[in-house]
């Protein structure tokens, strides 16, 4: 085989010549738009810490890069909020508002999954195993699940209309793949603002994005408001 310049001629390229030149412009149109798209894409990466400085997980983020429409979820979406050992698992679900939520029971005893909230009022009657019909989220908010038989038992639904979303790991972190744009809103939430608190945002710039720590800190001073402070770690 040839490995000189000169023998990498096209017409020695098996293939290249059975393909006619508009077919030829197609393709390099199609790779052109794909380097694009790679392009565009942005990495945000955010630490959730406590005010004793502790990685919080479980913690809502959700980005808006702005001048990008939030996209609708796309059919078909699904989710689920088991209900296990008399606990909601996961405590906190966080969703595309049109994502349908499935609440099977993995208990021996019936449960009796309900909410109040305005995002979503419904209610799931006794049952075991998991209820034939899914229920749908298609409203943003933060919605409250209980159960009518167990009162300890309560779990977060959170809905979004952005599809840039996460929850924070156990170290805190969330990493979210984003379009480019010049600013974004960054959105967290805790179950500990509570579900009347749709969480704190604040808007950052694209240099700011791979690097964003945000505190949750607890105002004793203000009866006890709690509220988020920001800051940005930069190199
Ligand atoms: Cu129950």
């Amino acid at each position: 085989m040839c490995f000189k310049p000169e023998c990498f001629k096209p017409d020695k390229l098996s293939g290249v010549h059975l393909i006619g030149s508009k077919s030829r412009i197609c393709l390099i149109l199609i790779a052109a738009l794909m380097l694009t798209e790679g392009a565009l894409a942005a990495e945000a990466r955010i630490q959730v810490l406590n005010d004793q400085q502790e990685a919080m997980d479980n913690v809502v983020v959700i980005i808006e890069p702005e001048g990008h429409a939030l996209a609708a979820a796309s059919a078909g979406m699904t989710a689920q909020v088991d209900q296990v050992d008399r606990q909601f698992v996961p405590h906190v679900q966080l969703v595309q508002a049109g994502t349908e939520v499935n609440f099977p029971n993995f208990d021996d005893i019936r449960h009796h999954v309900y909410s109040f909230s305005d995002a979503k009022r419904f209610e799931l009657p006794l049952y075991k195993g998991t209820p034939s019909e899914p229920v749908l989220f298609d409203q943003s908010g933060i919605v409250t699940l209980a159960c009518n038989i167990h009162d300890w038992m309560l779990g977060y639904l959170y809905v979004t209309d952005s599809p840039w979303y996460a929850l924070t790991d156990p170290s805190g972190h969330a990493a979210i793949t984003v379009p480019e744009a010049s600013h974004y809103l960054v959105r967290v939430w805790h179950p500990s603002l509570g579900a009347d608190n749709a969480g704190v945002e604040e808007r950052f710039s694209a240099d700011q994005l791979n690097n964003i720590s945000m505190t949750l800190a607890e105002q004793s001073a203000s009866g006890g408001r709690r509220q988020l402070r920001r800051s940005t770690r930069y190199p």
